[in-house]
């Protein structure tokens, strides 16, 4: 879509209901318009906990998330969504068609202009070669689940269903994981390239999937205990050191 695309957390802590100690603690960062921002940070840091209060699955009791520099819960769920591309951790495919998973459900009848869209966003999502391998092609069956494809096939098309819906801000919770490093690197380059300005905030576990966002912010324990750039943390921040060395 067109429009602005920035998020901005300002002084943010976060408890999940029912908990006592909180997850998230003081966390404030921009990503404005165009930018990638990525998160790392080991596992239970509050990766996740950060990407889920943008869409609002949860809310936070302190503190703002802004997209577009308004509050995301003066938003409408529908108005709020529409801005955002979310791939969560766990790629989840439901039985059906490539198109109609990557479509979302919404019909892409072989020679439509949605169909075109999920051929597109397949090749985006650098989908093209397995997909046109598969019987059926993009009216191939998907399992319930996405038993029928592999983990990395899963991912892709979990990405493409969001570059099909051409957000103003993409957020990738570790979704290149299953990935080898040429894809993972060809699909980022891709991204770039066709999807213009989306701001991108990338959750990820390996420095080859960051080291060339314009921000990193390292997690600890539900802080930021880093943010810069990979040159700039591998200078100054010690967590960012271990990560990148391990
Ligand atoms: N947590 C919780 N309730 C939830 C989800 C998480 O209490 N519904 C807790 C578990 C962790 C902490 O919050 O202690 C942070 O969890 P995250 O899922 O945000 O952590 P990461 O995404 O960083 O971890 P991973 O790398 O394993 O995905
Ligand atoms: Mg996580």
């Amino acid at each position: 879509g067109s429009g602005e695309g920035g998020v901005e957390f300002r002084d943010v802590s976060f408890t999940y209901p029912g908990a006592e100690e909180p997850v998230l603690r003081n966390i404030s960062f921009k990503a404005r318009k165009g930018e990638t921002v990525a998160i790392i940070g080991s596992t239970g840091s509050g990766k996740t906990s950060v990407l889920n209060l943008i869409p609002r699955f949860y809310d936070v009791a302190e503190g703002e998330v802004l997209v577009d520099g308004i509050d995301v819960r003066r938003y409408s769920q529908h108005a709020l969504r529409a801005k955002l591309g979310y791939v969560s951790q766990r790629a989840v495919l439901f039985s059906g068609t490539v198109s109609g998973n990557v479509a979302y459900g919404g019909s892409a009848a072989p020679g439509s202009d949605a169909e075109e869209g999920v051929r597109r966003a397949v090749a985006i999502a650098q989908g093209t070669d397995f997909v046109e391998r598969m019987e059926g092609q993009y009216e191939g069956r998907i399992a319930q689940g996405g038993d029928n494809v592999s983990g990395g096939q899963k991912q892709r098309l979990s990405i493409a269903r969001a570059v099909y819906r051409q957000p103003d801000i993409y957020l990738f919770d570790d979704s290149f994981s299953a990935l080898d490093y040429r894809t993972d690197r060809e699909l980022r380059a891709a991204l770039r390239r066709e999807t213009g300005g989306a701001t991108t905030i990338i959750v990820a576990q390996r420095i080859g999937t960051i080291k060339d966002a314009d921000r990193i912010l390292v997690l600890e324990d539900g802080r930021i205990v880093g943010s810069g750039t990979h040159e700039e943390l591998l200078q100054d921040c010690e967590t960012y050191q271990e990560i990148a060395l391990s």
